[in-house]
């Protein structure tokens, strides 16, 4: 992480108020969708009031994935398409944090889409936001999974042949129990879906439209505000899983004439820590190490 990491909770009175931005200046370009993100998130937070020193921002590579530096929670910039398995690292290692993912449609859907479906279906308690914008920013404009069909990109110049992703109907059947759409257009929005997905308990994907204004110039913020429309306007039942999965097929089936946003699908199952016999004692950073003998019991009771 960068050094200047740092901000000072302020202090009025008796009350002591958080203060999770860094002081670290975003790298994005000017107008990229990625500002509402940090913006909502950052609200989010600001409106939960959880203690800065129990969250974790981890990131893998890409213009979005460098969100943690503008964080002052802990924070992991990881490798590309590996940021699953290491929020699933420190969520495993001390089930007490607050553990929030924050990348790219690349990093998230295409290299790093097998962790996709493991870490829904295992529902840890976390919240996996991608910022979609339907390209490979930091790479200078190459497809992605989620690149709509027809789109010239470089690496696609006569045009996307292959079927986009549908993030909301993947993260419904791998076993999400939280998925919501957010636009970056809407910060008001935006920052609620967040804050219900830190709220629920368990796997929490939010999948946000997320311009990027330098090599994306089909989807952009005018191209979204005609067509996207909120579930909560229409009364849509998120408990409902047929519902969630008719919603989820909606934009394809319109042809993107109508592209829903907000939350989609939420249930309630027993989280992977629930399960996991070895937290029935806490986390396991709280827990007392295995002594070396206790160990070597261990290992020649199973070899
Ligand atoms: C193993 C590996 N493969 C490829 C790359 C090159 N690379 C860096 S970021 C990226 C894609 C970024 O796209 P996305 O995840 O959608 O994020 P964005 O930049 O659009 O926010 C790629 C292919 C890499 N860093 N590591
Ligand atoms: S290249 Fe695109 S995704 Fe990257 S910072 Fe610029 S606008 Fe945002």
């Amino acid at each position: 992480m960068a050094e200047n990491i740092t901000n000072q909770n302020i202090t009025q009175g008796a009350k002591t108020k958080q203060v999770y931005t860094s002081t670290n200046k975003p790298i994005w370009c000017a107008g990229c969708g990625d500002y509402s993100v940090f913006a909502s998130i950052n609200k989010a937070l600001t409106e939960l009031g959880i203690d800065k020193s129990s969250v974790a921002i981890v990131s893998g590579i890409g213009c979005s994935s460098a969100m943690p530096h503008s964080f002052s929670t802990y924070g992991v910039h990881s490798l590309h398409g590996r940021l699953l398995p290491t929020a699933t690292g420190i969520k495993l290692a001390n089930s007490s944090l607050t553990v929030i993912g924050t990348g790219g449609d690349g990093d998230g859907y295409g290299i790093g889409g097998g962790h996709l479906m493991h870490t829904a279906r295992r529902n840890l308690d976390m919240t996996y936001i991608i910022m979609d914008n339907e390209t490979y920013g930091l790479t200078t404009g190459q497809t992605s999974p989620t690149a709509l069909l027809g789109h010239k990109t470089k690496s696609t110049p006569f045009g996307v042949i292959e079927m986009p992703v549908n993030p909301m109907a993947l993260a419904i059947s791998a076993g999400a129990t939280y998925v919501a759409r957010g636009f970056s257009g809407d910060v008001a929005h935006l920052s609620q879906l967040i804050k219900g997905g830190i709220e629920h308990k368990g796997f929490a994907l939010i999948d946000i439209f997320s311009p990027c204004v330098t090599f994306n110039h089909d989807n952009t913020y005018d191209w979204f505000r005609p067509r996207i429309y909120k579930l909560d306007s229409v009364g849509h039942d998120p408990s409902n899983l047929n519902a969630a999965m008719e919603k989820a097929f909606e934009d394809v089936q319109t042809k993107y004439e109508k592209i829903p946003i907000g939350l989609f699908y939420k249930t309630s199952r027993p989280t992977y820590e629930d399960l996991e016999l070895s937290f029935k004692n806490g986390p396991l950073v709280k827990q007392e190490m295995p002594t070396k003998e206790q160990i070597q019991s261990i290992l020649e009771e199973n070899l």
